[in-house]
């Protein structure tokens, strides 16, 4: 029996683990209690980590299709049938014929982290789409318009803050995000023992909701308006005290321009929220001590992403909140990824090309993933013809799944980097299973740079892999070199994979932290050695103000009126005064044993209050002669489904909610039975990708218009 230490990798709150092994076999998971960021938390998925490590379900060797089924093949064969394929329909159709779609795992792990854009620029192809472009993209521009890179990401400073704001956010149940702050319940509590204030703004009366002083049930959709509207009192009250920002942030007096036509009593209505508790919480807000003002999903996820979120900059910035402790604060990560990520790829820009079907601009070198069944199906020079899918499943993960499966079967040739033959690796000719997690060792470079304490850590693998197994790193790593070796490069392309075996991770990795602001180069001395001493994880302290020193603007300051949201902000104004649509407005919600779309496997995870249900005020449900239990039909302008009823008043009157991810049973051919066993619906089955964020590209999947009947009753 042995016991080993490492930290969760699905999803951002990386808590420590501390695992039993016995005989190659996970006997079990518990919270890591020296894990001094976790402390001994740990949430049922991360237990489930041994079903995941040891799931009959999970492919182990490549698979080719053949007929209507499977057939294994050796990884030579596999990747010498991949890299032939790719690069065929790359000679014959041009670059862009050949696309990636880069799921949400990929930055659970330091290879696809690394290796994929190197893969991108071997390749490349400007059709580069990922799960980014459903999620946070919104904030990843404004940080690159804001700050220069858009890996500079504020975080609230959650436990030094007095007041916290909550919009579109459910990190009791999502664990945090943009946000590592492993333990939100504990550090939620202590912000109200030492005597601060929690208010949450969200349609639903959240898990999160449930712990605040304050909820206000907000129209889906309206943050922007409710924002501006904050910003409006501050400017009017004199309550803008921008503090050390001043310094170095430009356009204040602009933004006050920008926010006039939004009074609180002008946008009351739309939101839902009275005019009296709009001043009052920008009253609340403004002269507090320590505050903080954090968005999420609720935000990103509509048409007015990029506007909205940034707005939740500009009261920050208004209020003195950024950099300040307490407020709204930048982590320095020892393996600093937004700086490196910044200055060593050609990816990070905005707008220099636009997608060929619909003209979306580009953003860090992806289009949003809106537009990737129009950019397979639509004929014509530039078209995807071939996809490489890695860790992602965008069947039921992006808006209209019935035509992205539509457009991956029209692929000439899908290959996916996956460990499960899921509702979008189904269409693949080629399947590449990486290792798991648990067996690989491992390295976080993405969320250190969002965490709430400075850490770093170093992850060894727990249990030893199977023979002739190879892990994400060795997949990308294979087929790197097979592409770059095309047109009589094999000896170059060869010498660099070898050098890249050398260095990585660990060299490249101890190169990093010795490079980095809490490397030698900076008179502090961490090297990975000195990590790897540290199996429960190393506490780098508190966040400390950077400001404007990490600014990666060319002139090293903050524009606050950025002339990219400047343009955009007539529509916000026009967005206010335009009609309401009648219907019920669909928003979307997290459960704490789900994980996007791959985690209903596991027997344990599943079933209870897990499950694929439409939630339905009690007055909406009561005209509709609805109950608990019943099936509905849940119509949009794409399509309809069909779901399970729950009536309750957690949600207000005129929403209705749904979880992402399900509908496994409604498609053939998937290779986790669990899951394929589960009852409900793709809400992406009636997500529209007409609707999105113009400026980022982000998809407008909350706030969807739809009508709710019985699935018995006449149309
Ligand atoms: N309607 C609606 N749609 C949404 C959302 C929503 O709120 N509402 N949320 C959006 C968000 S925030 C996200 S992030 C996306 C997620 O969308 P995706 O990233 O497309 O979907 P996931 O379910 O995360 O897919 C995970 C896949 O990665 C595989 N995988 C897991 N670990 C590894 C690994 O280590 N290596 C490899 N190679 N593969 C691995 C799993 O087997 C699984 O098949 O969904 C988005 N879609
Ligand atoms: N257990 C679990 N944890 C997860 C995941 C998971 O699937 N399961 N997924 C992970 C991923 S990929 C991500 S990106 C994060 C997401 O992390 P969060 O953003 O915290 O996750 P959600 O629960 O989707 O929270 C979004 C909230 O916005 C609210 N909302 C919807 N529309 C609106 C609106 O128009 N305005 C406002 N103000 N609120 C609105 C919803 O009711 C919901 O409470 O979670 C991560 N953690
Ligand atoms: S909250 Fe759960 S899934 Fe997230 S890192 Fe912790 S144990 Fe893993
Ligand atoms: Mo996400």
């Amino acid at each position: 029996m042995s016991v080993h230490y490492r930290a969760c990798n699905l999803c951002e709150a990386c808590c420590g683990l501390e695992i039993t092994v016995e005989d190659g076999l996970i006997q079990g998971i518990r919270g890591d209690r020296r894990d001094p960021l976790s402390q001994g938390f740990i949430c049922p998925k991360g237990v489930a980590l041994q079903d995941i490590t040891h799931d009959p379900d999970r492919l182990r060797r490549p698979v080719r299709r053949s007929g209507d089924g499977w057939e294994e093949i050796g990884w030579d064969e596999a990747f010498d049938l991949v890299a032939s394929r790719l690069l065929e329909i790359r000679r014959r159709e041009g670059a862009d014929a050949v696309s990636f779609y880069l799921g949400n795992p990929i930055t659970h792990g330091w290879a696809p982290v690394i290796l994929i854009p190197l893969l991108l620029k071997a390749l490349g192809t400007r059709n580069r789409y990922s799960a980014a472009s459903v999620d946070q993209q919104p904030q990843h521009l404004l940080s690159y318009l804001l700050f220069g890179s858009p890996l500079l990401l504020p975080v609230p400073d959650i436990d030094r803050t007095d007041l916290l704001v909550v919009i579109g956010g459910n990190p009791i149940v999502s664990n945090g995000s943009i946000m590592t702050a492993p333990d939100i319940r504990r550090r939620l509590r202590s912000l109200r023992d030492r005597g601060g204030r929690l208010v949450v703004i969200d349609p639903r009366r959240t898990e999160t909701a449930g712990l605040a002083d304050r909820h206000l049930a907000i129209r889906p959709g309206t943050d922007v308006f409710l924002l501006a509207a904050m910003a409006n009192v501050l400017f009017e009250e004199g309550l803008v005290r921008p503090g050390r920002a001043e310094a170095f942030v430009d356009g204040i007096s602009a933004v006050a321009a920008m926010v006039a036509p939004f009074t609180p009593e002008a946008v009351a209505e739309v939101t839902g929220i009275e005019a009296d508790d709009i001043r009052g919480l920008a009253r609340e807000f403004a002269p507090a001590r320590r505050a903080a003002l954090y968005a999420r999903l609720g935000v990103c996820q509509t048409v007015y992403g990029t506007s909205a979120y940034w707005l939740i900059h500009v009261l920050n910035v208004l209020t003195g909140r950024l950099d300040e402790v307490g407020g709204w604060m930048l982590a320095e990560p020892a393996f600093d990824l937004p700086v490196i990520g910044a200055k060593t790829t050609d990816l990070i820009g905005y707008d220099r090309w636009r997608s060929r079907v619909r003209g979306i601009p580009e953003f860090s070198g992806e289009f949003p993933s809106v537009t990737l069944a129009d950019e397979i199906l639509t004929p014509g020079p530039g078209r995807i013809r071939a996809m490489v899918l890695v860790a992602g499943n965008p069947v039921l993960t992006v808006p209209d799944g019935r035509r992205v499966d539509e457009a991956l079967a029209d692929l000439e040739f899908c290959v996916a980097v996956d460990y499960y033959v899921n509702e979008s690796s189904r269409h693949a000719d080629v399947i590449l299973p990486p290792t798991s997690a648990l067996e690989r060792d491992e390295f976080d470079v993405v969320f250190p740079a969002v965490s709430v304490r400075n850490q770093v850590r170093w992850s060894p693998r727990v249990v030893d892999p199977e023979p002739d197994s190879r892990s994400d790193a060795d997949i990308l790593m294979e087929l790197l070199w097979r592409i770059e070796a095309d047109g009589g490069h094999a000896r170059r392309a060869r010498l660099a994979h070898e050098a890249r075996r050398r260095l990585m991770p660990e060299r490249l990795v101890d190169i990093a932290l010795r490079i980095g602001p809490w490397g030698l180069r900076h008179g502090r001395s961490l090297s990975l050695r000195k990590v790897r001493r540290h199996p429960h994880g190393m506490d780098l302290g508190a966040l400390h103000p950077v400001l404007p020193r990490r600014l990666m603007t060319a002139d090293r300051r903050v524009r606050l009126d950025h002339p990219v949201v400047v343009a955009d902000w007539p529509r916000v104004v026009a967005g206010l005064g335009a009609p309401q649509r009648d219907g019920l407005l669909l928003i979307g919600r997290r459960h704490l044993r789900s994980n996007n779309s791959w985690m209903h496997n596991p027997e344990r995870l599943v079933g209870g209050g897990n499950r694929c249900s439409l939630l339905i005020h009690p007055s909406d449900a009561g005209e509709r002669g609805l109950t608990s239990g019943d099936v509905a039909t849940v119509t949009s302008d794409v399509g309809e489904i069909e779901v399970d009823v729950e009536v309750t008043d957690e949600v207000a009157r005129g929403v209705v909610c749904m979880p992402h991810g399900w509908g496994h049973g409604t498609r053939s051919g998937v290779g986790w039975r669990g899951a394929a066993a589960t009852r409900g619906p793709s809400v992406n089955d009636i997500t529209d990708t007409a609707r999105f964020d113009p400026l980022s590209g982000n998809a407008a999947v909350t706030a969807l218009p739809v009508t709710v009947r019985r699935a018995d009753a006449p149309r």
